[in-house]
């Protein structure tokens, strides 16, 4: 088989949202070949129960999972084992389905292993995204599924397309993610506001005992980014997800003015604001650091500041699926190094 250096060179050649479409045909393929299937998941999922933990009743094998974005139409939850990862996220989809934002919308920086979109949350709407999840039911990993509002959907009505969603996933998905962070979506991010997170977690604990997220935006004051967490917490979210992607355009010279930026640029920015936020809600709800990671070390570091598990998008585009295994191996060795049995006693060891 080929090494992801080969195959990076090929996808590099092409436009960022081709490569990634090109990318989703060879794991639609994965996904459907048994022996495919096999042959990919024995090169990288690691099998070690010092990496096992039980979150929302659900067993996850490894803590580095897919981050939403990658998948968002759920065509590729049955390749993402056989990617080494521990667990996946599909989305963000909306009720209806929308186009996305006018091309090009995603552009690489190499040199900075970065990444930069503007997609706007293109998907097939959750009417199709579901009838794709039913076909690979039951799932080969825990799946969470990051839900938003239409494009169109005025402030006002936000609240309805979001009870829209999780009435309609309620029976799948290990978690649900509420995402008002994507700074891709006119206005999206004036809903990170207290009161409408006390309206949605009120609404959502009524309608589910499903476990549902917030995915927070990196760019907020950290006060305010706390606070905001901490009403979500205390009106029922099970967990925090931080971060999305930066709209911090100074961290690359010369970048588009638009969309969001992620990638090794994104990592401090986003590994600063979650230990705060962790320093004040680790150990009273779940956390979830994403931004900037491709490192076993950088992964271990957001784990012992209180993370239980993490997520990966823009250093797959660069270092390929064989990352997964190497950022396991190299937090396999860390625990080893602590003298840790099983991540559960790595998980917040810096705070405690
Ligand atoms: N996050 C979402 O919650 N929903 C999305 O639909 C979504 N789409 C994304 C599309 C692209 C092309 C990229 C690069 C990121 C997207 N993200 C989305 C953000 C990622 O899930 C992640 O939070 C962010 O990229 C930071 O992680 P990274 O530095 O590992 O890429």
């Amino acid at each position: 088989m080929f090494s992801y250096e080969t195959v990076k060179k090929v996808l590099f050649l092409f436009d960022p949202e081709k490569a990634h479409h090109i990318a989703e045909c060879g794991l639609k393929v994965v996904g459907k070949c048994k022996i495919l299937r096999n042959y990919y998941e024995k090169k990288n999922y690691i099998i070690n129960q010092k990496l096992n933990q039980e979150l929302f009743g659900v067993k996850f094998e490894n803590p580095v999972g897919l981050a939403a974005g990658f998948d968002k139409n759920a065509t590729m939850v049955n390749s993402m084992k056989s990617m080494g990862f521990g667990f996946t996220e599909i989305g963000t989809m909306t009720p209806m389905p929308q186009d996305g934002n006018p091309k090009p919308r995603m552009f690489r920086y190499p040199e900075y292993k970065s990444v930069q979109n503007a997609m706007g949350f293109n998907n097939l709407g959750a009417h199709a995204v579901l009838k794709n999840l039913k076909k690979v039911y039951p799932f080969p990993l825990p799946l969470g599924v990051n839900i938003g509002k239409n494009k169109y959907t005025p402030e006002a009505y936000a609240l309805s397309d979001y009870k829209t969603l999780i009435k309609k996933f309620e029976s799948y998905g290990d978690y649900i993610v509420i995402n008002i962070s994507s700074p891709n979506t006119p206005n999206l991010r004036d809903l990170q506001n207290e009161k409408f997170i006390n309206e949605l977690f009120s609404m959502a604990k009524e309608l589910t005992s499903k476990p549902i997220l917030l995915k927070i935006a990196p760019d907020m004051e950290t006060q305010t980014a706390i606070e905001l967490c901490k009403t979500a917490v205390n009106a029922g979210a099970a967990g925090i997800i931080a971060t999305n992607t930066t709209i911090d355009y100074s961290l690359i010279p010369n970048c588009k003015d638009f969309g969001g930026l992620s990638g090794a640029v994104l990592s401090e920015k986003s590994s600063l604001l979650f230990k705060e936020i962790a320093k004040e809600l680790y150990g009273k709800t779940i956390l979830i650091s994403v931004g900037g990671i491709s490192t076993g070390k950088q992964a271990y570091e957001r784990i012992k500041n209180g993370a239980s598990l993490v997520q990966v998008y823009s250093s797959l585009v660069f270092e390929g699926p064989s990352m997964v295994r190497k950022i396991n191996e190299e937090i396999l060795e860390l625990l080893k190094k602590d003298d840790y049995e099983n991540i559960t006693e790595a998980i917040g060891a810096n705070l405690r």
